[in-house]
């Protein structure tokens, strides 16, 4: 008799036709395996899947280039189809899942016609983890089949745990032909079914991190009575050697890599990742809230990346432990075959190919590497990485820090009042789009907990489920909101950032120990100026006062944009959260 994941399997091969089934293991010599298929096998265009980079400097690398349609998150194309478009909300792409699933069964049929397609068994979390759960994709490309045995614990034993059960999260991938016009992300969370076509990158491709990982992961921790956010999971060891275990939410491409493994820039502080990108959030048997991050690797942004700004990626790049390591998009320095990006160590290569493999001079309009450009390699290879990664329980949460990249208005650091102020801190959120979604950059909009692209249900009811989670929590952590992205009148940051956030960080612990007291104002509880340690630093105090200015018509303006933005939810919108906005406007005057 065939177990209902083989029968689901089937199913989908039934409508794809592929000409065979392959049924990967997540073994490292599998891998070796695929890369090896990637390299002279599967194409995109008349690109291979896989380049080998110079194995002499960075060890168990391959350079893989994308259809150049493809080098982004597509939100337009990314659907949530609950049976109701109010259970999707106003900021989300809804489609009733009859219509959704004929138009996908369209574009599938046949679509893996000369291909094989993959059958990937995967955990998102430590397969001992109360809070992990059991998933299969299946895909038509080595290059996503790989990047899950990075990003995911894959492995045949998941198929042992599933056993006779229907008890798996479905994930049905394929490239299709690259078309963006035949390109579709779609969600059926009823169903835990993600299904996507026409893309190979990672956020709509990868179907265990965005698609099941935030978005199902939404719905089911609303009815479980957990979260699942777009955050880092990390511990700050003071020079007592006290490690405090907080969270820290960031749009994308807003510096959750960087802040998950930052090398302090104060003594005797040191930071332990335990992930960069997503957190599941439950409330422990003790009260407080745990977290475990269900990834296994780093998807992460390849531009800025260097010794200075974050020294523990690049050592965790170079280091050769967990084979393979993939770059996707980046530039190449074509006489080293060493993968190069705009602001990474040394100077610029004398011969460069852009991402797309074109010859690329300096100066020359467009960047080398795109300026999505991605590295995927395993957390086992940190340097940083935490001795409680793999506790299934997850570490105690004692901050949780929510952050955006405002050039203006939002200070440094606020202490939020109390949990439900700083529920309504995250709603509010403003953050300036990035290249990691297709679109314009630079863009300011409301991105509530950064999670405006990954919320899997109506965002007023997330709302109000977060409100619920801390009046079930025995110790809620404070709540932080935090702005790295202050400029100055010429355009430049203020703040140093990267290794300096350490900085804030060490307040925050101060705060969670009751060491420091704060300056009440309208917006929130800020450091006073002698409890920030700025010792090595040389910032003028005008500009230190401007990290921590209130201005006061400048929100004003944007209690208007956010009373916009919060009026789409209607009765979704809870209670608590207008008060809040209402305190907010009379805290103002
Ligand atoms: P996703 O993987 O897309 O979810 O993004 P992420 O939040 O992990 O982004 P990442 O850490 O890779 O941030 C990349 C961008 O943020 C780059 O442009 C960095 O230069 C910038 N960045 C990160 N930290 C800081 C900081 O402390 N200060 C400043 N000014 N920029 C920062
Ligand atoms: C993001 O865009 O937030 C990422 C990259 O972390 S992706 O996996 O594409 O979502
Ligand atoms: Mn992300």
């Amino acid at each position: 008799m065939a177990t209902p994941v083989e029968k689901w399997v089937e199913e989908q091969a039934g409508l794809a036709k592929p000409d065979q089934i392959y049924w990967c293991d997540g073994s490292e010599e599998e891998a070796h395996k695929l890369i090896e298929i990637g390299m002279k096998k599967e194409k995109i265009g008349d690109n291979p899947i896989f380049q080998e980079l110079n194995q002499k400097v960075w060890p168990k690398s391959y350079l893989h280039r994308s259809h150049p349609t493809d080098v982004a998150r597509t939100e337009q194309l990314t659907f949530v189809c609950h049976p109701q478009k109010d259970q999707a909300g106003p900021t989300n792409n809804w489609m009733a899942p009859a219509e959704a699933k004929e138009k996908l069964t369209k574009l599938t049929d046949g679509c893996m016609r000369g291909k094989t397609m993959y059958v990937l068994p995967y955990m998102m979390g430590h397969p001992d983890s109360p809070y992990a759960k059991s998933c299969v994709q299946v895909t038509d490309v080595s290059y996503v089949a790989v990047s899950m045995r990075i990003m995911t614990r894959m492995g045949k034993n998941v198929l042992d745990k599933i056993g006779n059960t229907d008890n798996f999260v479905k994930g049905l991938h394929s490239v299709g032909d690259f078309d963006p016009n035949r390109r579709l992300i779609m969600h059926f969370p009823q169903e835990s079914l993600v299904w996507s076509i026409g893309s190979g990158y990672g956020g709509n491709a990868l179907l265990g991190k965005k698609c099941f990982s935030l978005r199902i992961a939404s719905c089911l921790g609303q009815r479980e009575g957990w979260l699942a956010e777009h955050m880092v999971v990390m511990g700050i060891q003071d020079p007592q050697g006290k490690i405090t275990y907080i969270t820290a939410s960031f749009p994308s491409a807003c510096g959750k890599t960087n802040l998950a493994m930052l090398e302090s820039a104060l003594p005797g502080y040191k930071i332990w990742t335990l992930g960069d990108d997503i957190a599941w959030l439950n409330i422990g048997p003790d009260g407080r809230l745990y977290a475990i991050n269900p990834e296994s690797g780093f998807f992460g942004v390849a531009p800025g990346t260097s010794m200075k700004t974050n020294p523990n990626m690049v050592r965790t790049l170079k280091k050769s432990k967990f084979y393979p390591t993939l770059f996707t998009n980046v530039a190449l320095d074509l006489d080293k075959n060493v993968p190069w990006w705009e602001g990474a160590d040394g100077p610029v290569p004398k011969r460069v190919a852009d991402w797309q493999g074109k010859p690329w001079t300096p100066g020359q309009e467009g960047k080398a590497a795109h300026p999505n450009s991605r590295f995927t390699v395993s957390l086992y290879n940190a340097p940083t990485l935490s001795k409680e990664f793999d506790n299934p329980q997850g570490v105690p949460i004692s901050a949780i820090l929510l952050g955006g990249r405002r050039t203006q208005l939002i200070p440094l650091v606020a202490e939020s009042f109390d949990w439900a102020h700083g529920v309504f801190m995250g709603a509010r959120t403003g953050s300036e789009t990035t290249a990691a979604a297709a679109g314009k950059t630079g863009v300011l909009r409301r991105d509530p907990m950064s999670m405006l692209p990954f919320c899997g249900y109506n965002m007023g009811d997330y709302f109000g489920h977060w409100l619920d989670m801390g009046k079930r929590l025995k110790h809620p952590p404070k709540i932080y909101a935090v702005n790295w992205f202050r400029t100055d009148d010429q355009g430049k940051f203020i703040w140093p950032g990267f290794g300096d956030n350490i900085r804030v960080l060490k307040w925050i612990l101060a705060r969670a120990n009751n060491d420091v007291g704060v300056k009440d104002t309208p917006v929130g509880l800020l450091p006073n100026p002698a409890d920030l340690d700025l010792s090595g630093l040389s910032i003028p105090k005008e500009k230190m006062e401007k990290l921590f200015e209130i201005d006061r018509q400048g929100w004003q303006d944007e209690l208007k944009e956010i009373d916009a933005f919060l009026g789409q939810f209607g009765d979704h919108l809870p209670a608590e959260i207008r008060q809040q906005r209402d305190t907010l406007a009379k805290r103002l005057g």
